[in-house]
């Protein structure tokens, strides 16, 4: 696949960055060397992974990562967003784990002398088990369990590591795996959606001094997913709708983080779905990042249905991925420009975009001309939204290769 990057682009400036990104769970493998996480539990629940599938083996990257990261290096990438497993690093008793570390020392080691910047992200959904059973993240004990664990794996791994993220994506952790039930640990309850989004993000506050401590020189923040949401129409009610669920998607995350408050629409849900938030807690939660981490997939379009709440609109005639995930390359330039000129976004990196399709091998080779097209579309939103002054200082690709796909398993390539 060829991409061409847009004339006189400050994409082709060499301090931008490219990267490819993946998670622990989704293609290391080896589970007989790590402890359980809940993904490991939610796999054995039947009927939780579509093809019956888990993460085992994956893609064996535990035992292959030493040609993983020579791909990584032909293709000339300047930097490898990957996430480190708690339960591979730390035992039950909080303490790290030596063997478990010494992979990712090696891993660091190695992308480094290829001229690769290892970017680590804490907490990739892969919660140790034994924390799913003392409550998970509905327990407030865990944010500080995650807070030194953060501690001591950037100390005993801080050197090599150019950027730490804290989590990845606390909306899927917290809605899809406390509030639909789609992901680990499974449990559907809006109130506890609420609640472990909360204390996911006490985590990350609690993390952040510690980071900043060990690793002054590296580029600390976190990772979010943002959808954009657009209105139906140009009525009001829909404006509404889309603003309504702006709001729980979106700024529920990034406004505690950078503002350290949730927005208005706390005021409007259910007393039953408020999260206990302790004294202090939007200050601990609200620690200065040095990056904010962009996952951008898919936009939405909303409206009120029947029942009052927001839905979204299909856009039936829109280009979509394998996933049914609508093409919709705009919504990353309108997103990030809006939201800079809103809330004065710190320094940004696009963390993840990507397309998964349906691939076929032809002559022994995948030609993925709407993959590349895809790529292409995204990178000029990109630099349209840096030209309108937008702090973007690199771009990761999901993936580096088809790995696990949650509870899609393997069916969908990326
Ligand atoms: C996410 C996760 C990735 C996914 C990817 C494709 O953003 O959901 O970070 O683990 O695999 O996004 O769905």
């Amino acid at each position: 696949m060829t991409i061409s990057l847009p004339e006189g682009s400050a994409l082709r400036s060499p301090d931008f960055l490219f990267g490819v990104a993946t998670s622990s769970f989704q293609i290391e493998g080896d589970a007989d060397c790590r402890l359980d996480s809940i993904w490991d539990t939610f796999c054995r629940v039947p009927g939780a992974i579509s093809d019956g599938s888990d993460g085992r083996v994956a893609c064996d990257h535990v035992a292959l990562w030493r040609d993983d990261v020579e791909l990584m290096a032909d293709l000339g990438l300047d930097a490898y967003r990957f996430s480190i497993s708690w339960p591979r690093v730390m035992d039950r008793q909080g303490r790290l784990n030596e063997k478990g570390l010494d992979f990712y020392r090696r891993l660091i080691e190695k992308l480094n002398l290829s001229g690769i910047r290892p970017f680590a992200t804490l907490y990739h959904w892969d919660l140790p088990q034994h924390l799913d059973d003392t409550g998970g993240w509905l327990n407030r004990d865990t944010a500080y369990r995650f807070a030194d664990y953060a501690d001591q794996v950037s100390r005993a791994l801080g050197d090599g590591v150019a950027s730490w993220a804290t989590l990845n994506e606390p909306f899927c952790s917290a809605e899809f795996g406390y509030g639909t039930g789609k992901h680990a640990p499974g449990h559907s309850d809006p109130a506890w959606a609420r609640q472990s989004a909360h204390h996911l993000l006490l985590a990350h506050g609690l993390a952040m001094p510690a980071l900043s401590t060990n690793c002054p020189q590296a580029m600390n923040g976190i990772v979010l997913n943002f959808s954009p949401c657009y209105p139906e129409t140009d009525s009001r009610a829909d404006r509404d709708a889309a603003e309504h669920a702006d709001q729980s998607l979106n700024q529920w995350y990034l406004l505690p983080v950078i503002a350290g408050t949730y927005p208005e629409l706390l005021q409007r849900l259910p007393p039953e779905q408020h999260p206990d938030i302790g004294d202090g807690d939007m200050e601990i939660i609200s620690h200065p990042l040095d990056f904010l981490g962009v996952n951008y997939y898919f936009r939405n379009v909303c409206r009120y249905g029947a029942d009052g709440a927001w839905e979204q609109v299909v856009q039936e005639q829109a280009p979509r991925t394998d996933f049914d995930w609508e093409i919709y390359p705009n919504g990353l330039s309108e997103l990030l420009i809006d939201y800079d000129r809103r809330y004065d976004l710190p320094p940004v990196y696009i963390t993840e975009n990507g397309a998964a399709m349906r691939d076929t091998l032809i002559g022994g080779r995948v030609h993925d001309p709407e993959r590349t097209r895809y790529f292409e579309q995204h990178l000029i939103e990109l630099d349209r939204a840096m030209r309108a002054g937008v702090d973007v200082r690199g771009y990761f690709a999901w993936s580096l290769m088809d790995n696990f796909e949650w509870a899609e398993g393997y069916t969908k390539r990326f």
